[in-house]
């Protein structure tokens, strides 16, 4: 049996991770290779300076920039079969930037040794299935070597993420805007907008996150307009929430109400589209950004062809340890340790997932929710059960956190729901720390004086 894996983000090295975790207990495991477009592993967390198209060509996949912080606790994402006690030797605070994240996922694949399944620099370009073979077919061009391979899988399973292809709306008067207008997945360096006016559109986790960035690296003022409701939190004075845009004139945005403001910059922290340009309308996904997603069987099953599946589709509280969750159940399915049900009871799967997901009203609910998701998956795998109520823990915790001080919530620890680990406060408060390097995080340089 021949697995073929698309992407090595956190989402497919979960993939590799449980494969190679089976092989290590002495099972017989398929023949796996996973294609990444990337030259190097990591996904989202791997940051590229880099907007628009890569070297070759292809668009950019990162959506990350510099100076970004963990926006939920890291307590939430813990691998449970590689702690952060594990892979820095110490306890370290509740909210680590990129590089430190970076570091944590890339110590776990080091080493479980599974940087040989991986082909990098190389995106897949075609998917298709043959009905008389049972066979997928998956076209991937290496841009290194510029050269072009179809191989036949077994099984595909399609790990590409979903935050990178940008959703981006049009606003009257934006073709002769005087300033600059960006969406967040070309978002890098706060500090070009240093002593700036700027507009962010949007109110979820990019809205608030880009706005804080500029704020900390000196933004003269944030304007943030929404289209449903606005984020309420205690803003610090050069922070105002305003309705939704109407149009821009010269460098004049104009908002629903009748109040305008001058700006030098638009960020469009509109969200993004799930996007697979390889693959054809039958293995396509398409869903809404929601926590349960459409034609997923258990979050993960195409349910229009078993043999294809999805990881990390989902719209997330939890991430890593959720990703292993799906990828250690899809690694049993295609083991067939997991039987899998006929196409009506993996529709009705989906379906009631979703009403159950448009039932609740609260993010608690929802944090819940998808808690109890996890739990169901791991329930059915060897994959180490965790304290998951414990993460929820830490999430509520979050919530409060931010609605107590949004430019402080990231000086709190919390509590390990592996290990039990209390993380300490971070050595420098979050709004002047402006080194996220490794480095300055962990006191290396520090210690080693000592
Ligand atoms: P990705 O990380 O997107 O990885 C997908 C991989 O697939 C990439 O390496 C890509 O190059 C590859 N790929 C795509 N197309 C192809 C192709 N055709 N061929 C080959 N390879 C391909 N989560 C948190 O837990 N905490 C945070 O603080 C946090 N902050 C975030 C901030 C931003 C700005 C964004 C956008 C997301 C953030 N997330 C955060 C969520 C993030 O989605 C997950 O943490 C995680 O990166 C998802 O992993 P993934 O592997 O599913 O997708
Ligand atoms: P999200 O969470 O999908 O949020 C998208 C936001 O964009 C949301 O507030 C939407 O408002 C808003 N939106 C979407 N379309 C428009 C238009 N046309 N006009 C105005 N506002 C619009 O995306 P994020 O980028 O914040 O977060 C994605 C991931 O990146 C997340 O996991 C983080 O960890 C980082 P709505 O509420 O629908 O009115």
């Amino acid at each position: 049996m021949k697995i073929c894996i698309i992407g090595a983000g956190p989402s497919g090295l979960a993939q590799l991770r449980a494969f190679q975790s089976a092989k290590e207990k002495g099972e017989a495991i398929p023949e796996i290779v996973c294609y990444e477009k990337q030259k190097d592993w990591g996904g989202l967390w791997r940051y590229d300076w880099r907007t628009g198209v890569d070297e070759y060509g292809n668009p950019v996949h990162g959506s990350m920039y510099r100076y970004l912080w963990s926006n939920g606790p890291k307590e939430g994402l813990e691998f449970a079969d590689y702690t952060f006690d594990e892979h820095f030797g110490k306890a370290i605070a509740s909210y680590p930037p990129r590089a430190v994240l970076f570091d944590y996922i890339e110590g776990r694949v080091k080493k479980a040794g599974v940087r040989d399944w991986i082909q990098f620099s190389t995106v897949v370009r075609d998917v298709s299935f043959d009905e008389g073979t049972g066979l997928f077919t998956v076209t991937a061009r290496n841009c290194e070597t510029d050269t072009e391979t179809a191989e036949q899988f077994d099984h595909v399973i399609v790990a590409s993420g979903h935050f990178s292809f940008p959703n981006v709306p049009y606003y009257p008067g934006f073709e002769s805007f005087n300033g600059r207008i960006l969406h967040a997945h070309d978002f890098r360096d706060a500090r070009e907008f240093e002593d700036k006016d700027i507009l962010i559109l949007g109110t979820s986790y990019s809205a608030e996150d880009i706005g804080s960035q500029c704020w900390k690296y000196g933004a003269k003022s944030i304007t943030v307009s929404h289209r449903t409701a606005p984020m309420g939190f205690d803003w610090p004075d050069n922070w105002q929430e305003v309705p939704a845009l109407e149009r821009v004139e010269g460098k004049t945005a104009y908002f629903k109400d009748g109040t305008e403001k001058t700006v030098d910059a638009i960020i469009l922290c509109t969200g993004y589209k799930h996007h697979f340009p390889f693959l054809p309308d039958d293995l396509r996904l398409k869903t809404a950004n929601r926590l349960a997603a459409t034609d997923l069987y258990k979050g993960v099953v195409w349910v229009k062809n078993p043999k294809m599946f999805y990881l990390g589709m989902q719209d997330q509280w939890f991430t890593f340890n959720m990703f292993d969750a799906q990828a250690w159940w899809v690694r049993d399915a295609i083991l067939g340790r997991i039987a899998l049900p006929d196409r009506a009871a993996m529709d009705a799967d989906w379906q009631k997932r979703q009403a159950d997901e448009d039932a609740y009203d609260s993010d608690h609910d929802a944090i819940v929710y998808q808690g109890d998701y996890v739990k169901e998956l791991i329930a059915e795998t060897d994959y180490p059960s965790f304290n998951v109520d414990g993460a929820n823990e830490a999430f509520f915790q979050w919530k409060k956190h931010k609605k107590k001080a949004i430019m402080a919530f990231r000086d709190n620890g919390y509590t390990s729901p592996i290990t039990g680990t209390v993380a300490p406060p971070h050595h420098t408060p979050w709004r002047h720390a402006l080194d996220d390097s490794l480095e300055s995080y962990l006191q290396l340089g520090t210690e080693a004086a000592e």
